[in-house]
């Protein structure tokens, strides 16, 4: 008995569904005695728990790959291997489709944890030539990927400003046979404006710090990012944690290297990064007629493919139809900095849309027959600025549509299992935690689209005025208004705050407008034409919808979930920041869910598993029982003295209602184990 207390003081519960009592500060108590072991992982039931600790830990290597590989889940302390382990077993053995929805906040570890998972498969499953191109493809994909959609912001050094679902699809024997990448809303708005303390996207940087002398000459780029002035305007070119030039290696390699077939192209990939750095360089100064005139034209011969002429009047008119005729009506130097802006980005939405159709091309799985796939869902967490904008407010919007999600299919997924078993349960009320903000904002996504769509006058203040008129008096949306009546705190005209399932964020509404309609001058468009690009109206409903669509991949998925939490806000190894970590418990609504889980029985186990672990404490059952594996465990637990209302037995598993019963059998096992020694050498944690 002492024994196994003992393990369970020295590294805490690895499962908090055996936790003594469901409160916050037993939660956080376990997790930071874990955390200061360096035990970053924690199951709640079948949902892993990652606390980020700041620092490379020795547990990813090839022989703890091998560890993990087609155990029992419960076996072995737990691990991010763990979960992908059962995931693709299952998958394997019911011949269905999985996915693995990664959430958490910026900087919480999301996308570490979708490259530990996506390494993990490419070292685990069978391989053969042929699925070894498939796997390099999807593991090359990832440095190209973060290279032209991740970027360092206050948040994370390398914050996803993308969303990113990929599918990896596998055959009957388990083979990896091809990958799809679905890419969600990249963060455009940041290849012409940084934050301070921001950066633009990774690649700009690469190329210019670790390009050869030779491309950069091509390209006539200066070997200085100091010199653009998309650069710059974060004033934080260089970041410590930041290895530019050998993230060029890194990049261009995987580029480079045939499987991805981006040989042919990756000149024109690399001419296209710089012609947008030299577009950003492009001034425009007035004329005496206050018309806006390019006060620099070297620039010009830069740019990829485009007649300069065109894009010089493209950028200082506007050409405006007028029955058989077309004007030219001249641009203010703010208007032609819109238009250069607003091409520069397009070039670069569309730039990383082709990237991502090429991976995919070359990723497709070509053998027809019938597949299983897992999905990996890594977004951009939720996040909360000094000033928040459009793009807070669309990646906000996602992190509560997927809370809502996983509330919606972890409460179905427990009554499923305990009507699969023919158990009856009478749960207790358990708060869902359901926010109304979603509703809210698909409201707001309407309004604002009726905004844009409209004639004449709108800004983006008429915009908040109509929120204002059809929502002022909910209680999760508050303007400058409402503000001095809702809340204590003033808002500035032009303001909104939103109270989210996450906290309540303040959007500056202006941009809104703009950013959503994502325009392009008629003729600008005409000039991006020539460089294959197109337009796209209203975002946030386009985003709206492919989000839906997700949701409808996903539901028709079995779910497994790893819930990322952040350690500190300093990005230090070792600190474990209570405040900020309770935070996090409660708005991913951890403790709700394992209410859920505790609600009616604490434990479950499949027989075979329970009676192999447990043989060993009854005689009839030691050290072979020939029988059924349930009634095996029925003589099994008759022998230890369950109480009827202790315990149920379900078609394949036995369930437990309280840990303490459970805590009882295990401290009797581990003194068995004491006394059996050898014979039961198989290591089991499970405390
Ligand atoms: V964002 O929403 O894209 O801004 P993520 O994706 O949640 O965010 P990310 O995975 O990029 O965060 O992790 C942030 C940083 O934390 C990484 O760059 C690592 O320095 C650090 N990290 C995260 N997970 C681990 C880990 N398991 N081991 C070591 C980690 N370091
Ligand atoms: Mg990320």
């Amino acid at each position: 008995m002492e024994g196994a207390l003992t393990a369970r003081d020295r590294v805490g519960i690895q499962d908090f569904v055996l936790l003594d009592e469901t409160t916050d500060a037993a939660f956080l108590s376990n997790l930071k005695k874990r955390f200061s072991r360096d035990l970053i992982y924690t199951y709640i039931g079948t949902l892993l728990v990652s606390v980020n600790p700041y620092k490379e830990l020795d547990i990813y290597n090839k022989k703890q790959m091998e560890t993990y590989m087609g155990i029992n889940f419960f076996e072995l302390p737990p691990h991010i291997y763990a979960l992908a382990d059962n995931a693709y077993q299952t998958m394997l053995t019911e011949f269905d489709n999985h996915f693995i929805l990664i959430s958490g906040e910026s900087g919480a570890g999301k996308t570490e944890a979708s490259k530990k998972i996506l390494q993990y498969y490419a070292v685990s499953c069978p391989s053969t030539t042929l699925l070894n191109t498939v796997r390099d493809k999807m593991l090359m994909s990832n440095p190209v990927l973060e290279a032209f959609g991740n970027a360092k912001t206050l948040k994370n050094d390398n914050s996803s400003r993308f969303g990113k679902y990929m599918d990896i699809q596998f055959d009957s024997q388990g083979d990896a046979v091809g990958g799809h990448i679905l890419n969600y809303l990249l963060e455009k708005s940041r290849v012409v404006h940084q934050n301070h303390g921001e950066r633009n996207f990774h690649i700009f940087y690469q190329l210019v710090e670790g390009g050869e002398d030779d491309l950069l000459h091509q390209l006539g780029l200066e070997r200085d990012a100091q010199h653009y002035n998309y650069l710059t305007q974060g004033e934080c070119a260089i970041v410590s944690s930041i290895n530019d030039r050998n993230d060029w290696k890194t990049v261009k390699n995987a580029l480079l290297s045939s499987p991805h077939g981006f040989f042919h192209s990756v000149q024109h990939l690399f001419g296209i990064v710089s012609s947008v750095l030299h577009l950003g360089n492009i001034r425009f100064e007035s004329n005496s007629k206050g018309q806006a005139v390019l006060a620099n034209n070297d620039e010009l011969r830069w740019l990829l493919g485009v007649d300069a002429r065109s894009l010089q009047e493209g950028l200082t008119y506007r050409k405006i139809e007028a029955r058989h005729d077309q004007v030219l009506s001249p641009f203010t130097v703010d208007h032609a900095i819109y238009a250069r802006d607003a091409l520069a980005k397009a070039i670069y939405g569309q730039t990383f849309t082709w990237l991502v159709n090429r991976i995919n091309e070359s990723m497709e799985n070509k053998d027809p027959s019938r597949k299983t796939v897992i999905g990996l869902l890594d977004i951009y967490g939720f996040e909360v600025f000094y000033v928040n904008s459009f793009e807070q407010f669309c990646i906000n919007y996602c992190n509560e549509k997927l809370q809502q999600l996983f509330i919606q299919l972890t409460l179905a997924s427990e009554q499923e299992e305990y009507e699969a078993e023919g158990i009856e349960v009478i749960p207790n009320h358990i708060h869902t935690g359901v926010s109304e903000v979603v509703l809210i904002v698909v409201l707001m996504m309407i309004l604002q689209d009726e905004e844009c769509l409209r004639p004449g006058d709108a800004t983006d203040l008429t915009f908040l005025e109509r929120l204002e008129d059809k929502m002022g008096n909910h209680p999760h949306f508050v303007t400058h208004k409402l503000a001095d009546k809702m809340t204590r705190k003033t808002l500035e005209r032009g303001d909104f705050r939103l109270l989210h399932y996450a906290g309540e964020v303040t959007y500056c509404v202006v941009g809104f407008l703009d950013k959503n309609n994502d325009l392009l001058y008629r003729n600008i468009k005409d000039v991006s034409l020539q460089m294959n690009i197109f337009i796209f109206f209203q975002v946030a409903t386009q985003f709206k919808s492919s989000l839906l669509k997700l949701t409808e991949i996903l539901m028709a998925k079995e779910a497994w979930y790893i819930r990322c939490l952040k350690s500190n806000e300093s990005k230090q190894p070792g600190q474990f920041d209570e405040a900020l970590i309770r935070h996090q418990v409660k708005y991913l609504g951890l403790m709700e869910h394992l209410r859920v889980r505790r609600a009616g029985f604490a434990y479950r186990r499949k027989f075979d598993v329970f009676l192999k672990r447990y043989k060993p404490l009854c005689p009839a059952t030691w050290p072979h029982w020939r029988g059924e594996p349930a009634d095996g465990v029925e003589v099994l637990v008759q022998h230890l003295g369950y109480l009827p209302n202790e315990y149920k037995m379900g078609r394949t598993k036995i369930f437990i209602r309280h840990p303490r019963t459970l805590y009882a059998t295990e401290d009797a096992f581990e003194k068995c184990k004491h006394e059996l020694g050898e014979r039961t050498s198989a290591v089991y944690y499970q405390c």
